[in-house]
C-alpha cells in the first residue's frame, strides 16, 4: 500500500462479513446538486460500505419507506421532506446528527458541508468495526479549522517547491502556475474534510506577488472548483507589498487611495471567481516582509485593510502575530527577547481591529520548538479573535524523519490554564471564544503535504494531521484514543498493532526531547541552515533572537521582570508569579525563563547537568527500542509501509545518537563536569569510522564540529 488513502482505505476487518444484512442498501442524499457535499458524502458512502463490507448501494434523491436506507441531507433539505421527520438536537454551523436507531440511518448536517463530516464520521466508526446502534449530534468547537500549505509557486528553479514540508512538492503549483492536474488536491480535500478541516490557505506564508496575476487567480479558482465537493474553502497567503512589486503604484502604504482600491479590485476579482472564497492570511514585517509598520501604520491599519476589502463578501484576514524583525535585535523595547515580539507589536491594540480579523498566534512565543510555554498574547486580546497557529510538519522536531506524535504537545498548550483576571482561561476557551466572548477563532494547522504519495513524506506523521483535525473539532479528545481511531483505520485493528503504535508515538515526543533540548533551552538544533541536526553553538551566536545564554558555568534565558528580559512579566499576574520564581517553575521550563549553575538542583533532586546527560542517554535510548517494537508488527502490515516506516525509525534511531553524544558533549566541553555514571567522556564501546579501514570513502571534517565525535565523518 502506497498510503495515499491516508485513513480513508475502508478495509475490511474479521467479522465484517456478520453485519452485511443490518447494513442498509440504499443512500438517499436530499440536497440534489453536483457539486454539494451531500453527494460527496452520499458517494463516499456508497465506496466506503463497498469496501467494507463488499456490498453495493444505490444512490437515489428519492427519500422512500425502505427500512434499510441512509438518508444524508442539511437540515434544511430534511425539513423540507418533513412527512415524518423527527426532531433533530441543536447543532451549530458544520455540526452533524447522526442516529443508527431507527428506521432509517440518519445524517443530517446543519449545512451541507456538516452532513459530509457526518458521513465520514459514520463511516469511520463502521471501518473501525462499531456496528452498534447509535445516536448523538456533534458540533466544532471553533469556526475556523484550517490549514496552511507554505507552497511556492516557483522555487529558483521550475519547481513548486514546500517550505518546511517534507513530503515533496507542491500539489497545487508548479513552475510558478497553478498545475493542470489537480487530483492530488481533490484527494487531500477528501482527507482533510473526513476531519472537519473547512479551508486551506494554499500558498507559502512568505508569498509572492504573482498569485494575483490573473492566469493564478484563474488557477485557483480551479483549486476552489475541486475543494468544493468537500466543503473546503480556499484562501491565499497576500505578499504586503503586492500593489508596488506589481507596478500598480508606488508605495504599499495601507492608508494610500490607490493602495486601498488595488485591494479592493483584487478581493472583488478573487469572489467573482470564487464566491465561497475563504479570506488572506498576512505575514508582516517578520523575518524581512514588509508590512504596515513599513510605513509608519499599525498592525491593526494593516490588517484592517485586507477585512475591509474582504467584509462585503463574508470572508476573514487571519493576521500573523509572528511579528519580529530579526537584524535588529538590540531592539531596546524588546530587551533583547524575541519571545517579547508578538506582545509587545501588539500592544494597544486590542480594540482596534475589526470583527473579521482573527490574530493567527503561534502556540508559544518563539518557534515552533520542542518545548516552549504558551504565548502569552493569548491573554493580551480579549476584544479581538484569535486562532493558534501548530506545526504539523515539525520543522524542529525532525522533519518527520524522526517519530515525534504531536498531539500530547498541543493538548499541554490548549489545557494550559492563562488564569487572565484570575479567572480559569485554559486557552482552548480563549481560541474558541468562550472566554471572551467572541463568535470567531480556531485553529492554523501548518501541514506542508506534498506529492509524495505519504503525503507528509511518512507514513506515522499521519496521526498528526489526522490529530490535528480531531483537537481542532474536539480540543478535549484524548491523545491516545484520537491516536487509536487513526491506527485501526491506517494498518490494522489488530491489538498487537494498536498497542504497539501507541507505545511508541506516545513516547515519542518526550523521546526527542530527551535527546535534543531539555528542560527548556529549546531544540537545540542549527538555526540557520535546516533546523534538522544538532547545533547547540548556533544558539548564541545568531541574529534570530533564539539564546541559551550557556558559559562555562550557567545556562538558561533570564526571563524574569526582576533581573532578565522581563518575559515572564507578559504573564497574567498568577502565572508571572508563578515564572517568576525558580522555585515554582516547572522543571521543563526553567531554563526557559531561568539562567542557572549547571549544578543547580531540580526538583527532581537532579542537577542541571546530569539532567541533560541523563534525558540524552534516555531519550535516545527510547529511540532504539522503536526499530524492535516495529519489528513485532511485521507480518502485521503490508509490506511496503512495513519497511517504508523501518527505514525511518533505524535511522533516526542512530540519529539520536548523534543528537545524545553532541549536545552530551557540547555541554560537558561547557562545564567540564563529569557525568556520574561516567558514560559523556569515555564512550568504551564506540569506534570511530574514520579509526576503520575504508574503502571508497574519504574522512571530511564536520561542520558544526560538535555533531560529529572527534569532529570528523566519511563520505
Ligand atoms: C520559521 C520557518 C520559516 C517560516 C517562519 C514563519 O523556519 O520557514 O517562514 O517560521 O512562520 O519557523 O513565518
Amino acid at each position: 500500500e502506497t498510503g495515499l488513502d491516508g485513513w480513508l482505505r475502508y478495509a475490511s476487518f474479521p467479522g465484517a462479513e456478520d453485519y452485511t444484512d443490518q447494513i442498509p442498501r440504499t443512500i438517499v442524499a436530499l440536497n440534489t446538486s453536483e457539486v454539494s457535499p451531500v453527494l460527496t458524502g452520499a458517494k463516499e458512502l456508497e465506496h466506503g460500505i463497498a469496501s467494507i463490507f463488499g456490498v453495493g448501494c444505490d444512490v437515489s434523491h428519492e427519500r422512500s419507506d425502505d427500512a434499510s436506507s441512509i438518508v444524508i441531507g442539511s437540515l434544511e433539505a430534511y425539513m423540507s421532506h418533513a412527512e415524518e421527520s423527527i426532531e433533530i438536537p441543536e447543532l451549530i454551523e458544520d455540526g452533524f446528527y447522526l442516529d443508527t436507531t431507527g428506521k432509517q440511518t440518519l445524517i443530517i448536517g446543519k449545512n451541507e458541508r456538516g452532513a459530509l463530516y457526518g458521513a465520514f464520521e459514520y463511516l469511520s466508526l463502521l471501518a473501525q468495526g462499531n456496528v452498534s446502534s447509535i445516536s448523538y449530534a456533534s458540533s466544532p468547537d471553533v469556526p475556523i479549522r484550517w490549514i496552511n500549505q507554505w507552497d511556492n509557486l516557483r522555487d529558483g528553479g521550475t519547481h513548486g517547491s514546500v517550505e518546511r514540508g517534507y513530503g515533496g512538492d507542491s500539489i497545487f503549483f508548479w513552475d510558478g502556475v497553478v498545475r493542470e492536474d489537480l487530483t492530488r488536491a481533490a484527494q487531500y480535500a477528501r482527507l482533510l474534510a473526513s476531519i472537519g478541516v473547512n479551508a486551506v490557505i494554499v500558498n507559502n506564508v512568505n508569498a509572492n506577488e504573482t498569485i494575483l496575476n490573473s492566469t493564478n487567480m484563474d488557477g485557483l479558482a480551479r483549486i476552489a472548483d475541486v475543494f468544493r465537493p468537500y466543503g473546503v474553502q480556499l484562501g491565499i497567503s497576500l505578499y504586503f507589498a503586492s500593489p508596488q512589486a506589481l507596478g500598480f503604484t508606488n508605495t504599499s502604504d495601507p492608508f494610500d487611495e490607490q493602495v486601498i482600491e488595488f485591494w479592493h479590485n483584487v478581493t472583488d476579482s478573487l469572489y467573482e471567481r470564487i464566491p465561497d472564497f475563504a479570506g488572506y492570511l498576512v505575514k508582516a514585517n517578520s523575518e524581512g516582509q514588509p508590512g504596515p509598520l513599513t510605513y509608519n501604520r499599525t498592525l491593526a491599519d494593516g490588517a484592517n485593510m485586507f477585512a475591509k476589502a474582504l467584509d462585503p463578501h463574508g470572508g476573514i484576514c487571519m493576521f500573523r502575530a509572528f511579528v519580529y524583525d530579526h537584524q535588529n535585535l538590540n531592539e531596546t523595547r524588546w530587551k533583547d527577547d524575541r519571545a517579547n515580539a508578538a506582545v509587545d507589536f501588539f500592544d494597544g491594540l486590542d480594540t482596534q481591529f475589526m470583527e473579521n480579523v482573527v490574530v493567527q498566534i503561534k502556540y508559544g512565543p518563539i518557534d515552533f520548538q520542542v518545548r516552549e510555554p504558551v504565548s502569552p498574547l493569548f491573554a493580551h486580546l480579549p476584544n479581538t479573535a484569535t486562532a493558534m497557529e501548530l506545526q504539523i510538519s515539525p520543522e524542529y522536531l525532525g522533519q518527520n524523519v524522526h517519530l515525534v506524535y504531536l498531539s500530547p504537545l498541543w493538548k499541554e498548550i490548549l489545557d494550559f490554564d492563562l488564569r487572565v483576571d484570575e479567572q480559569a482561561s485554559p486557552v482552548k476557551s480563549i481560541v474558541n471564544g468562550q472566554r471572551f466572548n467572541k463568535t470567531l477563532g480556531g485553529y492554523a494547522g501548518v501541514a506542508g503535504a506534498g506529492m509524495n504519495d505519504t503525503w507528509l513524506g511518512s507514513h506515522l506523521a499521519m496521526s498528526n494531521l489526522y490529530a490535528y483535525g480531531r483537537l481542532a473539532w474536539n480540543p478535549s479528545s484524548d491523545s491516545v484514543d484520537i491516536l487509536n481511531a487513526w491506527t485501526k483505520l491506517t494498518f490494522s485493528h489488530e491489538e498487537l498493532v494498536v498497542n504497539t503504535i501507541a507505545n511508541m508515538s506516545m513516547a515519542s515526543w518526550p523521546a526527542y526531547e530527551g535527546y535534543s533540548g531539555n528542560l527548556g533551552v529549546q531544540t537545540l538544533t542549527d538555526i540557520l541552515l535546516g533546523h534538522y541536526g544538532p547545533n547547540p553553538a548556533s544558539q548564541d551566536d545568531n541574529p534570530w533572537g533564539q539564546w541559551t545564554r550557556a558559559d562555562a558555568d550557567t545556562i538558561g534565558m533570564d526571563r524574569t521582570v526582576k533581573n532578565g528580559t522581563a518575559n515572564a512579566g507578559q504573564y497574567p499576574k498568577e502565572i508571572a508569579m508563578m515564572f517568576e520564581d525558580v522555585s515554582t517553575t516547572p522543571d521543563d521550563l526553567i531554563l526557559w525563563f531561568h539562567h542557572l549553575p549547571y549544578t543547580h538542583v531540580l526538583k527532581s533532586g537532579e542537577t542541571v547537568i546530569q539532567h541533560f546527560y541523563d534525558a540524552h542517554y534516555n531519550g535516545s535510548a527510547t529511540s532504539q527500542t522503536f526499530p524492535a517494537q516495529w519489528e513485532t508488527l511485521k507480518d502485521c502490515i503490508d509490506e511496503e509501509r512495513y519497511e517504508h516506516v523501518m527505514f525511518r525509525l533505524v535511522y533516526a534511531a542512530g540519529h539520536s545518537l548523534v543528537w545524545r553524544d553532541s549536545i552530551n558533549n557540547f555541554y560537558f566541553n561547557k562545564s567540564s563536569i563529569a557525568d556520574t555514571a561516567d558514560r559523556v567522556e569515555n564512550h568504551p564501546y564506540r569506534i570511530e569510522a574514520e579509526d576503520m579501514e575504508l574503502d571508497g570513502y574519504e574522512i571530511y571534517d564536520v561542520s558544526p564540529f560538535h555533531a560529529a565525535s572527534g569532529t570528523k565523518c566519511i563520505v
